[in-house]
């Protein structure tokens, strides 16, 4: 089982806590939507993702997306790499979370989404195709908060957003205070509203490479869903791509 066993509660007593303990997702207010994007926006809802498709790669769920995971350093890191699709309802490949009311995988936008294995954590980096920088990205985060096997007094995922000198363009923060978050942090109860069902964002000039990096006491089950980017410039055309553009990107 992907979690503790936890025995059901009335709706409405949860609905009533749900509202009381409900987190600040973050102090900045980043959005990422089209109607702040002067270009193109891009949106991934992953939905034509099937269950246990590597969603890892340059164009493997959008072709100006590279989706990495990175291995979580300061506890127990699922493999590098094995980021997947997931559906609600659909224990293949992972029961990646659980939710009171929804079941396996439950409430992602639509149906399908994407995590990475129950009980063990990864980071991720999301960058774009050669050229293209963005305005703003946006990421929803499910489950997390109801489940804090690390202990901490706090827990924190920052999602980065850095320009091609590597600066830190802007930061936001999802932050739970305190223990297990039953059931604010249920992606089902919650009901998009933090901390279990929450869009991150990140807004600025520049955005090449933006990261999402869990402290030392995360929720190691959670989900993913709803990629949103605004591209201000567009991927380089492969015929005007000079060689040492080619070099440059290969450094
Ligand atoms: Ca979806
Ligand atoms: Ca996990
Ligand atoms: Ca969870």
């Amino acid at each position: 089982m992907p979690r503790l066993p936890r025995s059901a509660r009335p709706l409405l007593p949860v609905l009533m806590l749900a509202l009381a303990l409900s987190a600040p997702a973050s102090a900045r207010a980043a959005v990422c939507a089209p109607a702040g994007c002067p270009s193109v926006f891009r949106f991934v809802n992953f939905e034509a993702v099937a269950p246990g498709a590597s969603v890892e790669g340059l164009g493997a769920v959008h072709p100006d997306l590279r989706i990495s995971s990175v291995p979580w350093t300061l506890g127990p890191s699922c493999a590098a790499g094995s980021a997947a699709g997931i559906e609600e309802g659909n224990s293949f490949p992972f029961d990646a979370y659980s939710t009171l009311t929804g079941g396996t995988n439950g409430c992602l936008s639509g149906t399908r989404g994407f995590a990475d294995e129950p009980n063990c954590v990864l980071d991720y980096d999301f960058a774009f195709a050669p050229g293209v920088t963005v305005g703003c990205f946006g990421i929803r985060i499910l489950d997390f908060g109801d489940y804090f096997p690390y202990g901490g007094a706090t827990h924190t995922v920052t999602l980065t957003g850095y320009d091609a000198s590597n600066a830190v363009v802007n930061v936001t923060q999802l932050i739970v205070t305190g223990g297990e978050d039953l059931p604010g942090g249920d992606a089902c109860i919650s009901q998009a509203g933090p901390p279990g069902n929450t869009v991150m964002a990140v807004a600025g000039f520049g955005i090449v490479k933006v990261t999402l990096r869990f402290d030392g006491f995360p929720d190691p089950n959670v989900g993913y869903d709803d990629i949103a980017f605004c591209e201000l410039t567009s991927p380089t055309p492969v015929r005007s791509r000079s060689w040492g553009t080619l070099k440059s990107h290969h450094r």
